[in-house]
């Protein structure tokens, strides 16, 4: 059984051989995570390799706890054995690391009641480097400053998005926002859901938004920073919709991916592309909630507010005169497709949020057309955002249970995570899976947020989602650039590539594993089994790329597991 041992000596002959053994790969061989544990919190690393006792040791070298390794289990998905090692009883903020049988070490971590914090203020950073149509400047990026690029003043209507009164080649402007991921092109449906997760965790954790000073120009206006840096997107998603028509172009972008170039030199024409049902219901959707969210961070928000009443207001009634519009790209546009042949859950968001807002039954009437059973979040998988908004409003829609639709979700996922050997709920990586990690924990913590005696093993599983992130996983990356012992160094974003930088621009969390793509760096060296089938390369696209709807979740774990 585990045991802590108080105020032990110093084992000299135990750090003798730590030293040793530290260089080789420890990563693949304890699996700890990197950003932390905060005091109270179950605490547990992983073991790929044989042993049978390990030790808690401190930045002093004194051994503070040692325990017996967990029997061998299979971990069917990394095609690898792991052993649990248990040490939630060291309880003492503090620097630490494990040494297995006296000869392997692992990479340090940190007990604190605040372990997240810096890589909560580094994720909700990221998404500010990847402000388009601004310099990012030295007193608020460091050494990751740049010149502005992609203006977007002179922005072209597409062939696809022609109109009696914009027709093909007519000018728009659309400036701000954020790049969507790696490339430099800006996507409402993902938009949608990225500025949605942000505007929520900143309505449910007010206090830790209110805490969390990022750095970035607006600071200090009165508005917290969380909110400040989610109003650059929110505003640029305005512009996306066509003032005569109410419509909402899909997506604005160059006809293909631009170079791995900084973008202030980029000079490719840039285009508005074919409005789109799910592009008109996601903005309804976030527009509905901003109207009536922003006005309770600040008297300052109630103008910008207002417009997003009258934006929800006309998107919603596009889609309801034009209600299956699915987006393909057009022959000539090969950038991000976020396509989408199934709108009931775009329909179930919309209407919830717009009778949220507006009280007015028709919407109510529209939501119960589209009730169903809804899966964790994704930007194609909007149907939970509902109901999460039910919760957050403490009502519900007239003939649904939102605590029943997320618990059923939530409890699912728990089954999966207690069977499992390394205490992971996610059963399927997909393209991003890093980001499914995060929407489960999201997942869990917006019910946790109402629902008081679950709470404690929601978060505690959301905790073990946060593990896995920061090191706890197959390949034994931090997957989220500039934190921890062995972050991403090559992920696929071209100011990264592109600006002679040594470091990533930090902050990032990278797409992760999964098997959908396993040739994009060539002929795939990459593991068969998904959970082990990342490569940090920047030729991998589909397991090293970034992006703002896989941040968004991460900065909401962050905070709904900050206190
Ligand atoms: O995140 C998207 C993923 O779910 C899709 O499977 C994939 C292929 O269509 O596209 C991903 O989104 C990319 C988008 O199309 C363009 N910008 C980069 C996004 C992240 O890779």
């Amino acid at each position: 059984m585990n045991k802590p041992i108080l105020s032990l000596a110093a084992v000299a002959l135990l750090a003798a051989s730590c030293q040793h053994v530290a260089h080789d790969t420890p990563e693949k061989l304890i699996q700890v995570d990197q950003c932390g544990y905060r005091p109270a919190a179950e605490k547990m690393a992983l073991l790929t390799a044989p042993g049978k006792s390990f030790a808690v040791v401190d930045e002093q070298s004194n051994v503070v706890y040692e325990g017996k390794v967990a029997d061998a289990q299979y971990w069917p998905e990394a095609g690898d054995s792991v052993r649990q090692i248990v040490f939630t009883d060291v309880r003492t903020p503090g620097k630490y690391k494990i040494v297995v049988d006296g000869s392997l070490e692992s990479y340090p971590f940190t007990i604190a009641d605040d372990a997240y914090a810096d890589a909560l203020r580094a994720a909700v950073r990221a998404l500010y480097y990847n402000r388009a149509s601004m310099a990012i400047d030295e007193a608020h990026g460091g050494k990751w400053a740049r010149p502005a690029g992609h203006p977007d003043t002179c922005v072209l209507i597409h062939k696809s998005a022609a109109s009696e009164a914009r027709p093909e080649g007519s000018v728009i402007s659309s400036p701000g926002g954020w790049y969507d991921a790696g490339d430099y092109n800006k996507y409402i449906v993902n938009s949608s859901i990225s500025t949605y997760t942000l505007m929520l965790a900143a309505r449910l954790y007010p206090e830790v938004a209110q805490a969390l000073s990022v750095g970035i120009p607006e600071s200090g206006n009165g508005i917290p920073d969380l909110v400040n840096e989610t109003l650059y997107n929110l505003r640029w998603m305005l512009t996306m919709q066509d003032p005569n028509d109410g419509g909402v172009y899909h997506k604005l972008t160059t006809l293909s991916f631009e170079g791995f170039i900084m973008p202030a030199d980029c000079h490719g024409t840039r285009y508005v592309v074919a409005k789109g049902t799910a592009a008109a219901l996601d903005l309804a959707a976030t527009a509905a909630f901003a109207a009536r969210s922003l006005p309770k961070v600040s008297e300052k928000l109630v103008p910008l507010a207002d417009s997003c009443r009258n934006v929800a207001l006309r998107a919603y009634a596009w889609a309801e005169k034009n209600p299956n519009v699915e987006f393909k790209n057009p022959e000539d546009v090969s950038t991000g497709e976020y396509g989408d042949s199934k709108l009931d859950d775009e329909w179930l968001w919309a209407a919830t949020e717009m009778y949220l807002t507006f009280g007015d039954d028709k919407y109510a009437d529209e939501a119960q057309k589209h009730k169903g059973d809804y899966g964790v979040p994704a930007w194609g998988e909007v149907g939970m955002l509902a109901y999460f908004s039910m919760l957050a409003e403490d009502c519900c829609l007239p003939s649904f249970d939102a605590a029943a639709a997320v618990s059923a979700v939530a409890d699912s996922l728990l089954a999966v995570e207690s069977q499992s050997p390394v205490s992971l709920s996610l059963a399927f990586y997909d393209w991003g899976s890093n980001s499914s990690v995060v929407n489960e924990a999201m997942t869990k913590l917006v019910l946790a947020s109402s629902c008081a005696d679950k709470a404690a093993a929601l978060k505690a599983s959301a905790a073990n989602d946060l593990h896995y992130i920061f090191g706890r996983n197959a390949v034994g990356y931090s997957f989220v650039t500039g934190v921890g012992s062995r972050p991403p160094m090559n992920i696929h974003h071209r100011p990264s590539s592109a600006d002679g930088i040594v470091e990533p621009v930090p902050g990032f969390l990278a797409g992760g594993p999964n098997t959908v793509v396993p040739d994009d760096c060539g002929i795939s060296t990459r593991s068969q089994y998904p959970a082990a089938a990342y490569g940090d390369q920047e030729c991998s696209y589909s397991t090293n790329e970034i992006a703002i709807n896989w941040n968004a979740p991460l900065v909401f774990a962050l905070m709904g597991l900050a206190k």
